[in-house]
């Protein structure tokens, strides 16, 4: 069964607030982001289409210290890092045209307001507790260590070098201090127990409230019965402090101690829309005061249904705000029917798939597989071309295309006055509010597939009237013109449809009809129009295409078990090279070199001899380095020339003879391979830093 929204007509204008749950600023979006990121965009966009002042906001999700570490692994600040990956993240977003009226970020002054005022709220009503736990710490670094952070032997099997909460071996799962010979993943310490205060939510206080809240009606089915067994087992206090080092909100008069991530994460939703009505004078309060008349929606996976059904609505009745109308989770994305594997390259970055395909084909793909429920999305690579092809181009824009040049051609692109099935016509126009239905209560497969069925229809009558029969009889020719009016407006009326899920698409159709596809718009027909000449709308999912994409996801091994050891993020992705410490790469020692002479090397197809000064002193170190870029330079051009070397490479005896040290090389190779060439007035000897 499922429930459905408040206002299923749309009788009065709604104000409606939409959000997807927050991506962690140290990795890239993936498919499986994108679910979530997509299926929300469909339900805003067909909010928006009905007229309800309908807001969608985002941001990245900035705080925790696998964000502190990763930055510290990178050389960079915090700050600097979730800088660059909240641009990434809005240029893939935008890539899938997700229409978000703002994409903030946690790490924001509006985000830290709130959290104060959230939690001096809380601490005022007495909701705030203060207990001391004991907790691995490690010594070295100097910092007390999530549960992931500690690796070491499991307790029940005995299986070497697993994760400090549970065994990837026999399943089991237990406290980081019952791991044998916990090391900590950050320096390889043994961890030690440590003592300290921490802050807790009481979330029992609750209860009664939180189940009120669930029974009100507009939870998903399989989300009620959840809560239901939570409340069955007893809720917990939450802790919501963490100790410096870290990277947060520091809590008020509480110094040295931190938000958790998780407290000002669902916040952001807040501070995201507050930055957003300041731009552009929206009144904050009549979304989010108590009495608010607003829908608030939460579009999440369905591992986070802890956080946004008990903590969540428990922190904003505590704080004296409304609460969620509802929170919608779905299921995960698995790939050709398994999880998603970065050894398999079906572990696919969004950026990935736009460097290859349409995201159009993945918004409809999304769209025909979802449902209102929480179900996993299976993304099988081969149906999901099968479908797009026979669906959007082989039925939808297939009716465009039969009766677009007839059109054009004969009739100087004026669509007629006369009906010529009016039954197919009212069929069509009336499944406007059935879809409509589907699309509030986010049954999109539904939508999709009462969609398609009208799209053969039509088909099936073009077929049967076989127009471009008729055109060749000279008393036939209103026919025709009758025939493939209805056929255009038919497909005017299914665009109208599909636009929440295929904006470009429609964009394209609306720029051949000369005409804004608007909701409404389902009832009326064009007649005694003029359209303009038609281009082909889309290509077909090429499978050619869908390979070059897994091929370039897969991962090597290597790097795929470090990425997921530490923490996921743009360069623990790299698909050639493991990741490496910072530490590691600082022991690099790079310096600029002169090439003073270069030559052939007699039987080596690749290298060539090079002599590279390291001082400008003429009489100063040379070094001779063997250098594989044969089939890149002629020996000639490179001396003279700076470029930049590792000088503490341990020499290396070659068949040729020594070489000692290495030249810097990047490129695919063949041809296609570059020294680094440092532009003039650098000196020879000079460190790179
Ligand atoms: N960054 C989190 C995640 O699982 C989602 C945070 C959503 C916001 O990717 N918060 N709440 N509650
Ligand atoms: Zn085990």
């Amino acid at each position: 069964m499922s429930v459905s929204t408040p206002a299923q007509q749309p009788v009065g204008k709604r104000k409606i607030l939409a959000t997807c749950a927050l991506p962690y600023a140290n990795g890239s979006i993936h498919l499986g982001h994108l679910l979530e990121h997509i299926q929300t965009d469909i339900w805003v966009r067909f909010q928006r289409m009905r007229g309800h002042e309908t807001y969608f906001v985002c941001a990245d999700d900035t705080h925790g210290t696998p964000i502190m570490l990763k930055a510290q692994e990178l050389g960079v600040t915090p700050e600097e890092m979730i800088a660059g990956v909240r641009e990434e993240h809005m240029a893939d977003f935008a890539g899938f045209h997700i229409s978000f009226d703002n994409y903030h970020s946690t790490h924001s002054k509006e985000n830290e307001a709130f959290s104060h005022e959230i939690y001096n709220k809380l601490h005022a009503a007495g909701h705030i507790k203060v207990k001391t736990i004991s907790q691995l710490y490690d010594p070295e670094k100097g910092m007390f260590l999530p549960d992931r952070f500690v690796k070491g032997t499991c307790p029940k099997c005995k299986s070497e070098d697993e994760n400090g909460d549970s065994c990837d071996n026999c399943g089991a799962t237990y406290s980081p201090t019952d791991v044998i010979n916990p090391r900590s993943v950050v320096s390889g310490a043994e961890p030690v127990l440590r003592d300290s205060e921490h802050y807790f939510f009481d979330l029992p206080a609750f209860e009664e409230m939180l189940q009120d809240w669930t029974r009100s009606g507009s939870l998903q089915e399989e989300m009620a019965n959840k809560l239901a067994e939570w409340f069955d087992s007893g809720l917990q206090q939450w802790d919501i402090s963490r100790d410096a080092p870290y990277f947060g909100f520091e809590i008020p008069n509480a110094p040295g101690k931190y938000f958790y991530v998780w407290l000002d994460a669902p916040i952001g939703y807040m501070g995201s829309f507050k930055n957003l009505c300041d731009k552009k004078n929206i009144d904050f309060d009549a979304f989010w005061n108590k009495d608010s008349d607003a829908e608030l929606y939460h579009f999440i996976g369905k591992d986070i249904i802890y956080f946004h059904s008990l903590f969540w609505p428990a922190m904003l009745e505590g704080a004296g705000y409304r609460k969620p109308t509802s929170v919608y989770a779905h299921g995960f994305v698995t790939v050709n029917g398994a999880k998603m594997s970065k050894s398999k390259g079906t572990f696919i970055k969004g950026r990935t798939y736009l460097d290859h395909l349409n995201p159009e084909y993945l918004r409809y793909y999304y769209a025909a597989k979802l449902t209102s429920r929480i179900d996993d999305l299976d993304l099988n690579l081969e149906d999901f071309a099968q479908r797009v092809n026979s669906d959007l181009v082989g039925k939808v824009v297939n009716i465009a295309s039969r009766c677009a040049s007839f059109i054009t051609k004969r009739f100087d692109g004026m669509l007629s006055t006369n009906v010529d099935d009016q039954a197919l016509a009212d069929e069509v126009m009336n499944a406007g509010d059935s879809i409509a239905q589907h699309y509030e209560n986010r049954d999109f497969g539904r939508a999709m597939r009462e969609i398609m069925a009208l799209a053969d229809k039509v088909n099936e009558y073009i077929a049967v009237k076989e127009p471009w029969q008729l055109i060749k009889d000279e008393t036939k020719q209103q026919e025709v013109q009758d025939i493939c009016s209805l056929g255009i407006n038919m497909f005017r009326t299914l665009m109208i449809y599909l636009k929440p899920v295929l904006p470009v698409l429609a964009e394209s159709t609306e720029a051949f009809l000369n005409d804004e596809l608007l909701w409404e718009g389902h009832k009326t027909l064009l007649t005694d129009h003029k359209i303009n000449k038609f281009k082909a709308l889309m290509q077909r999912v090429d499978m050619d295409k869908i390979n070059a994409m897994t091929e370039a996801s897969v991962e090597s091994l290597a790097s795929t078990k470090k990425a997921e050891k530490v923490v996921t993020g743009p360069l623990a992705d790299d698909p050639i090279s493991p990741e490496i410490q910072f530490d590691d790469f600082a022991k690099i020692d790079l310096r600029i070199a002169k090439i003073v002479k270069a030559e052939h090397v007699e039987k080596a197809d690749k290298l060539l001899r090079l002599e590279l000064a390291l001082d400008s002193d003429e009489n100063g170190e040379t070094r001779q380095v063997f250098a594989g870029i044969k089939s890149a330079y002629q020996p000639e051009d490179l001396i003279g020339k700076l470029t930049v070397m590792v000088a503490n490479l341990a020499p290396r005896k070659m068949r040729f003879g020594m070489s000692e040290g290495m030249v810097l090389a990047a490129g695919p190779g063949g041809k296609d391979l570059w020294i680094l060439n440092p532009e003039e007035g650098a000196q020879p000897g000079m460190r790179v830093k």
